[in-house]
Parts: C-alpha cells; structure tokens; sequence
C-alpha cells in the first residue's frame, strides 16, 4: 500500500485493517512462491537447476539461464552442440533471454559454442543490441570469455545426418512426446532418458520462472530444426516469437515450427490474451486456434506448442497436437503434465 493511500484510509478510521495489510505487505515470510516450467519433458532435469536458484531466494532470470544449460549440456541431446546439424552437416544454435524489465537479449546461427543462452545473456548485459548472429554472435562470445568448441559432430547426431543424406529431402518433423503425466516429488529428480532414434524429434527448451518477488524471467535455446536450410532461424531467439515476458501480465515460451510461430508473433500474442483475462491454458489455446485457422489442411503436419505462466504463478499450456508435454516445479515437487491439444 503506498504511503497516500494509507492516510487517506487512516483518516476513514479503518487504520486498524491497514496496518496488519501494511505489515504483511512488506512481511519476508509473505514472499510469493516459486515457480518454473519448462518445455518437454528434458525440462524435468533443467527444473532442478531452476529450482535450486529460486528455492534459496534467487532471482527467476538465474534461474531460466541456469535451468536450460543443463539442457545444453546434455550429452547426446537433441538441444545444444550435440543435435542436428543443418542440411550442410554444422550444428547452428539459437537462444533468447528475457527478464521483469524488458531487458532482452538474443543469438541466432550461432556455430561451435557450447552455451548459447549465456552469449544471450551477455548480449543483453554487455552490448548495446539485442540480437546478434551468426560470425558476429560467434566473435561475440569468444571477446567475452566462450570457447570455440571443435564443431565435430555428435555421434548420434552423425548417424541421423548419415541417415538424412540418404534422401537429403527436408521435412519437418511433428515434435511429439509420448504421453506420460507424473511427479516427482524427489527434488533431485535426474535421471536422464535416453534416446533413441525414433524419439529424437524435438530441439528446443523453453523455460519461464517466477521468483520469490514476484518477478518473470524466461529463457529458450535451440539447435532449430534438423536438416535446416544453412542460415534458417526459427522463432526460438525471436523476441516476442519464440519467448516473451511482461512482467505486469505474464511470461509465455514457445516450442514446435518456428515459421507458424513467428507469423502471428506466438509468445506476444499469448501474453496478450492474459492481458485480456485469458487463463494461461486459454490464452495458449486462441493462439493455437488462431494458427490452425491459417494453415487450415496444412495444420496436420505441423506442431506448435505454448507454456504459459501468470502474475498468480498460474501456469498452463496448449498445443496442436497430441503428444506435448511440459515439466513444473513448485514447492510440491516436479510434475511433468500433458498439454491440452486442438487437434
Ligand atoms: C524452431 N521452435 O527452431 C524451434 C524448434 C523446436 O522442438 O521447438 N523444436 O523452429
């Protein structure tokens, strides 16, 4: 309650209802409780990076960075330097970071460096621009501390090119999980799933957190679609595409084909319909509605998947299809849940 407010209330002789409000306002054991959800079910592991920042009062932007390396680092992972590589045989990444504040930064065709979420975060802390890409991202990263990596592919990542060469004819793949809803309540909850060829049709996380202030941070990183042209970017480190956070409304991350996402500015849409009063789960849902209605027959062969998170740490999600799940961790534990789906 601000200060005007109180006297005007003390004068109406309620101060004795004010000042307990008052007291309880600025009372630490009041603090919010934090939240993160992620993307996929690889959120799980990233969840618990996440939470062990906010859980000990940290900031949600540490948070969203430190949750999606985790991802990164993943060996073997369809995220990071050991994913697909684009139709030329070079892995090329993408990432955004946004916090409470509007401060964003991001990074897009991004070759042979190992965690492109913090090059996005130094973009956004350290340069005066918020997108930087391909030579210049990479000159970017090495002036600020990255090492170049060798850019040899993984060996699962050369087998599926191996295996792509072969017809070298360019698909995209409906990202789709088999179905598992569960929780974890073990807050060490790690264990990694492996996979296998035919499971290794998603390249993204997207994370969004609130911590215990009350503030949104989020954070996505991709290798983009497999077998892409060179040069391609999809919406991941699309500001207001791929991921969006306003710290009054909400935080929205997006996951599936980036070119449906980035034509009706995915994560800013959603964020727009909370605006409105939307749930997060219905907020998700018009925006999946609004892109089937574009693509009308073609929408069938494409996946698009929002999570979304509101300023009463309400989070929800929807997708288009079948087979998208997404991974929350609160005070209860770390719950992998099944988005709604359209079609
Ligand atoms: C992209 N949205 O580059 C990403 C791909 C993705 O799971 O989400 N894959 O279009």
């Amino acid at each position: 309650m601000d200060r005007r407010k109180f006297i005007n209330l003390s004068g109406l002789g309620i101060t004795s209802f004010s000042i307990p409000n008052f007291i309880q306002s600025t009372n630490p054991s009041n603090l919010i409780q934090p939240i993160v959800a992620s993307t996929w079910d690889a959120g799980m592991r990233a969840n618990v990076a996440a939470w062990e920042v906010l859980k000990n009062g940290g900031q949600a932007l540490d948070a969203v960075e430190q949750g999606v390396m985790v991802t990164e680092n993943e060996i073997n992972c369809c995220v990071g330097l050991d994913a697909n590589p684009d139709r030329d045989g070079f892995v090329t990444l993408d990432a955004s970071i946004m916090d409470h504040q509007f401060n964003c930064g991001s990074v897009a065709f991004l070759e042979r460096i190992k965690h492109p979420i913090s090059v996005a975060r130094k973009v956004m802390e350290k340069s005066p621009h918020v997108f930087l890409v391909g030579a210049g991202a990479q000159a970017f990263a090495l002036a600020n501390g990255f090492k170049l990596e060798s850019g040899t592919l993984s060996e699962q990542a050369n087998k599926n090119y191996k295996a792509w060469l072969k017809t070298s004819n360019y698909q995209p793949v409906i990202n789709v999980e088999k179905n598992q809803s569960v929780t974890y309540n073990d807050p060490a909850f790690n264990a990694p799933k492996k996979l296998t060829d035919g499971e290794w049709n998603h390249d993204t996380i997207g994370m969004i957190a609130m911590d215990q202030f009350g503030n949104l941070s989020g954070s996505c990183t991709t290798s983009g679609a497999g077998f892409k042209m060179r040069g391609r970017v999809g919406d991941s480190p699309i500001i207001g595409a791929g991921l969006y956070v306003d710290n009054e409304v909400g935080a929205v991350v997006a996951t599936g084909q980036g070119e449906d996402v980035i034509r009706v500015a995915g994560a800013s849409a959603v964020v727009e319909w909370m605006r409105q009063g939307k749930s997060p789960e219905l907020a998700c849902k018009l925006v999946v509605e609004k892109i089937n209605r574009i693509k009308k027959e073609k929408a069938k062969d494409i996946q698009v998947c929002f999570v979304a998170i509101n300023k009463k740490g309400i989070v929800g999600a929807y997708a288009l299809q079948k087979g998208f799940n997404f991974s929350v961790y609160n005070k209860e534990g770390n719950t992998l849940k099944d988005a709604g789906y359209l079609i």
